[in-house]
């Protein structure tokens, strides 16, 4: 087989680059590893900037997304009993839509299922050949079968577990991390919100967070041990524990419920560099991992793809390579700055095991300075619904 470009991944980043290329011509195929149910089963991100929104409107999957999503102008932030509220539309005129991940995902596969995109399911032993030749092609089993897949560039869209990442020699690639000694234990509830903006608590007993998919379907998530199991947690202890860490007016009207899906999220900051080795190009979870806590996984993925995909329709519409050429370093300088800000909200507002009487007086003292700084707000505003790309 042949295609124009290859996209290992079937998740958001690889339906996106797949969908964006189509509606300008250019023709790929997604290898993805599981199926499409376990795709989608799968819940993640919650919170889309400005940015994302519009590639989705660009890729012409933004209809259910308009229809369906909500504007959220601000976030609270609350320490104890005491909160207040950054208000993105105040301070920048600007704001994020909830529409979850699961949602973004599906809306990819209709819209690939409706256009005939090819899309294989159930690979294995996917592997890259000849990425720093002009010749590369992808090789695969799939039923049992040996297939290639012959092709002019190589996506690396297959999240942090992938192997396109690997297919770059250690020579040429450098990888830094940062591993937090906590997880986020979430659970998915039908039940309504406790309140109509997303509230980051930072409490005693560890950070919480109340986000939302929509009127009554709530995703919460409280830091936890990393020993810990979602089975050691019953639907009472969880709401018992989240009760304790947010304001005791919001805890008072917190509506509970069974949990739908309950899981838990081990807290990394992980860039690898660069982002381009020959014909390959890595693309989001690939490439980069943040910790939660900025809501900047999924946006960061979609940043990728903007970058890479208007490289790509630049050389094929007039073989320019320079899109594709400067894709590394026009990534990374956004990521870097989204890893950034990931990492300062994880360390304002959780508990670490090791945190001195000092180290908590100075989180106290960040979180009291931006509650009444307005450029500081403002900071925290801009890097929340998303930096320019
Ligand atoms: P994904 O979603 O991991 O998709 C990669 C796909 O590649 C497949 N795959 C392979 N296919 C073929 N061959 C192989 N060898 C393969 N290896 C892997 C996988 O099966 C999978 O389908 O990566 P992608 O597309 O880059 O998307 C990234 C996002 O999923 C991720 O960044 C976000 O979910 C992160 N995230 C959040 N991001 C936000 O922007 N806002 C949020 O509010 C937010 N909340 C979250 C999150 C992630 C979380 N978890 C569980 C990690 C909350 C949580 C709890
Ligand atoms: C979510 O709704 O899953 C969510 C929202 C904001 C975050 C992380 C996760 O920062």
């Amino acid at each position: 087989m042949r295609t124009q470009v290859c996209i290992i991944g079937g998740g958001p980043s690889g339906l996106l680059l797949s969908q964006l290329l189509h509606r300008k011509g250019i023709d790929s195929v997604v290898l993805e590893r599981k199926t499409k149910d376990y795709v989608l089963g799968r819940i993640r991100a919650g919170i889309l900037e400005t940015g994302m929104v519009e590639l989705m409107r660009e890729a012409g999957v933004g209809a259910r997304m308009d229809r369906e999503c909500f504007v959220h102008d601000g976030t609270v932030i609350s320490v104890g009993d005491d909160q207040f509220e950054v208000n993105f539309r105040d301070l920048i005129g600007a704001h994020v839509v909830v529409y979850g991940q699961t949602e973004v995902t599906r809306d990819l596969y209709e819209a690939r299922e409706a256009a005939g995109g090819k899309i294989v399911f159930n690979v294995e032993g996917v592997q890259i050949h000849g990425a720093d030749s002009d010749a590369p092609y992808v090789t695969y089993t799939v039923d049992g079968a040996e297939q290639r897949i012959d092709c002019d560039f190589v996506a690396g869209c297959d999240g942090f577990h992938g192997v396109s990442r690997q297919t770059i020699p250690l020579t040429v690639r450098k990888e830094y991390e940062k591993v937090y000694p906590f997880g986020w234990l979430g659970i998915l509830s039908e039940t309504p919100p406790v309140h109509d903006e997303l509230i980051y608590a930072s409490s005693d007993r560890g950070f919480a967070l109340c986000s939302m998919r929509n009127e009554n379907l709530s995703r919460y998530y409280i830091q936890c041990s990393l020993s810990d199991s979602p089975n050691d947690w019953t639907d009472a202890a969880f709401w018992e524990e989240l009760k304790r860490r947010i304001p005791s007016d919001m805890a008072d009207r917190l509506v509970t419920g069974p949990s739908i899906e309950k899981s838990i999220a081990p807290l990394r900051s992980f860039v690898t560099e660069p982002m381009r080795w020959g014909r390959l190009f890595l693309c989001g979870d690939a490439a980069h991992i943040v910790p939660p806590t900025g809501a900047k996984g999924l946006n960061t993925a979609a940043s990728d793809i903007h970058y890479l995909y208007h490289g790509l329709v630049r050389f094929y519409a007039d073989g320019d390579s320079a899109g594709l050429d400067g894709y590394s370093q026009k990534a990374l300088a956004r990521i870097w700055k989204a890893e950034r800000f990931s990492w300062w909200m994880t360390s304002l507002l959780h508990r670490f095991p090791d945190q001195s009487e000092f180290d908590i007086k100075m989180q106290q003292a960040e979180i009291a300075f931006l509650r009444g700084n307005k450029a500081a707000q403002i900071a925290m505003a801009e890097n929340y619904v998303g930096l320019p790309y």
